[in-house]
């Protein structure tokens, strides 16, 4: 019989507070695959390039107002408009280092109060990440690392909140690693999480939907 071998890239997301060093470990991420031969690409969300990525980056800019409902919306729906994109890049074996995904959606929005289980319903269908790495910090500690930058949600109270709402959406098969650590420590641990779930999809891991 014909033996099925969906081969394809891993789904990789990384999440954390504002300033935990999330941007700088997935572009080391990156250029660690390359060198060692793998197809691979970095991705974020907000992908502030598309139309519904500006009025966002407009929003989180303090340059306009908008309802809590109604931006949480408007992330989700620019996670929606690259789906399809993401999907055929990892069939066709490329594996996605993603800075952020549904689970700061879900985060940031409940923060405000919003209920958890009205944020995570936009999601459902999207892709699910074969991996989710939680880069863990105090948000007084990354308070301290300095450099917020100015945005609506860089604000020590609000990060406190944050840090509540992925601690009560976390599960069993996030990865967590200590974001206090030396940097090279932190890319190293990363790196061997990641070339793990590299391997099960590189054999047929199926891919999945949100939220499993
Ligand atoms: N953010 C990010 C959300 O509130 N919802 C989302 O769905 C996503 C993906 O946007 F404060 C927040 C998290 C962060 C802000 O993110 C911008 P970057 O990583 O700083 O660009």
């Amino acid at each position: 019989g014909s033996k099925k071998c969906d081969s394809r890239g891993a789904l990789i997301v990384l999440e954390g507070l504002d300033r935990c060093g999330k941007t700088s470990q997935c572009s080391r991420l990156l250029s660690s695959l390359e060198k060692s031969g793998h197809a691979v690409e970095s991705w974020r969300f907000p992908d502030r390039n598309t139309g519904v990525g500006q009025m966002i980056s407009s929003y989180l800019a303090n340059d306009s107002h908008l309802d809590d409902r109604a931006i949480h919306l408007l992330f989700s729906a620019n996670r929606w408009e690259k789906r399809s994109l993401m999907e055929s890049k990892l069939r066709s074996g490329t594996t996605l280092i993603v800075d952020r995904y549904s689970f700061s959606g879900v985060a940031f929005s409940s923060a405000k109060g919003l209920d958890m289980e009205w944020c995570k319903a936009p999601e459902i269908g999207l892709l699910a990440p074969d991996l989710v790495v939680y880069l863990e910090i105090s948000p007084e500690q990354a308070a301290e690392r300095g450099g917020y930058g100015g945005e609506r949600y860089e604000k020590l109270e609000f990060q406190k909140r944050v840090a509540e709402s992925y601690k009560t959406l976390r599960d069993a098969t996030w990865k967590i690693i200590d974001a206090t650590l030396p940097i090279e420590d932190v890319e190293k641990q990363l790196r061997e999480i990641v070339m793990e779930s590299v391997l099960t999809c590189g054999e047929g891991k199926p891919l999945s939907e949100l939220w499993p």
